[in-house]
């Protein structure tokens, strides 16, 4: 732990000298300003923002967001790598950055299948535990997380990507070992746990259709069973050219119409061509780098910077027509710098995803979504 804090206080303090504080308000606005009585505008934060270590990207956070969710810090992996072993330090630090800022904040993610700790499958003899087991395993997580950060975390990600592409279930050792009871499960203990917090599903690729109509099966399940959900999470991992508006909206007003809210929970956009038509946001999909595959490793063109300013406006445009059932928009992440997408599918790109760019400072984008507001 103690390496990793000095990592990142190096890191910080290269990034800070490399760029001076320059205020990034525009228009006399902010994000937060502009989207107050539409929905919540927020961020993902990483660990050298929790710890106030990237103090730009700290203060972009405080000026313009108004919710916070961590990128990372509340994987299960992190929280829990070993059994009855809990690491809270940097899950507190998140959330005490929550209150100081008077910020929505929220809990990511209590049951995924991706970046679990391997013990939490196995039993002594490296074997499948038992469904009894696993879901007491999965009580008992969820049970403490929850429990810690009761009253103080708004909403949870309770269950993350159990569906696939094509509206089956993904058949990941939750699924297999315990069975689709397990999301009912999972939404049950959080809600024993903190009966006050939001409960949220969320997935990537939700505007597919066939995914989409799994998920509203998903949600009507747990409705049935008299369970607490307020709303499916629509992460929002954009590509140029796919999903379009209209299939994005389809799917926003299927899962609206369950009586749910509907958030768009990780957004980011970006300009990369798609790798081998990966789309969506599977993160075992792993390839090496070539240089080929990185166009724009220096700049973007201002072409491309235009239509994707463009596409990021018209998803706006349409989160601003439903902002009576969209009660949040998050970006994941700050910075260009910061984005996941740089190393997904293909490791050490350079993409331009989110709507600030390396040197923190707002792309032009920001002041038209700020404009946006004042149509509507
Ligand atoms: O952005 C996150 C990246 O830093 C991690 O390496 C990765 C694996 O834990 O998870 C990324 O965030 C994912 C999120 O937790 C769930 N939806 C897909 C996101 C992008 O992969």
């Amino acid at each position: 732990m103690k390496v990793l804090q000095k990592t990142l206080l190096i890191t910080a303090v290269c990034c800070c000298a490399l760029t001076a504080c320059k205020k990034s308000t525009v228009e006399n606005s902010t994000l937060a300003k502009a989207f107050a009585g539409k929905f919540l505008i927020g961020t993902a934060l990483n660990s050298l923002q929790i710890f106030e270590l990237d103090t730009l990207g700290v203060q972009i956070i405080t000026e313009q967001f108004n919710a916070i969710v961590p990128e990372n810090c509340m994987k299960s992996m992190y929280l829990q790598p070993e059994e009855g072993k809990f690491f809270f330090d940097e899950a507190d630090e998140y959330v005490a950055f929550g209150e100081a800022n008077n910020m929505w904040i929220t809990g990511h993610c209590l049951v995924w299948h991706s970046q679990a700790p391997q013990w939490f499958f196995i039993d002594e003899n490296g074997n499948d535990v038992s469904r009894e087991m696993l879901i007491e395993r999965m009580r008992s997580h969820i049970t403490t997380v929850v429990s810690r950060y009761r009253g103080r975390i708004k909403g949870w990600d309770v269950v993350n990507e159990a569906i696939m592409d094509d509206g089956s279930w993904r058949q990941s050792k939750f699924y297999r070992i315990i069975g689709e009871d397990f999301i009912p499960l999972a939404f049950q203990f959080a809600h024993e746990a903190d009966p006050e917090a939001e409960l949220y599903y969320n997935d990537y690729s939700t505007a597919i259709e066939a995914k989409c109509q799994g998920i509203v099966g998903l949600v009507k399940s747990i409705q049935e069973k008299g369970l607490r959900i307020d709303a499916v999470g629509m992460q929002g991992h954009l590509n140029m050219d796919s999903p379009t508006v209209e299939e994005f909206e389809k799917s926003l007003l299927a899962f609206s119409s369950l009586g749910v809210k509907v958030m768009v929970t990780e957004l980011d956009l970006t300009v990369l061509p798609a790798f081998r038509g990966f789309t969506g946001a599977d993160v075992s999909a792993n390839f090496d780098f070539k240089a080929e595959l990185n166009p724009y490793s220096d700049s973007i063109p201002a072409e491309i910077a235009l239509q994707q300013q463009n596409r990021y406006i018209d998803f706006f445009r349409l989160f601003l027509k439903h902002h009576d059932k969209v009660s949040r928009v998050t970006l994941w992440g700050v910075t260009d710098k910061d984005s996941w997408r740089n190393d997904w599918p293909v490791h050490g790109r350079t993409d331009y995803a989110l709507l600030f760019d390396r040197e923190y400072q707002p792309k032009p984008v920001v002041g038209e979504l700020i404009k946006l507001t004042k149509q509507n």
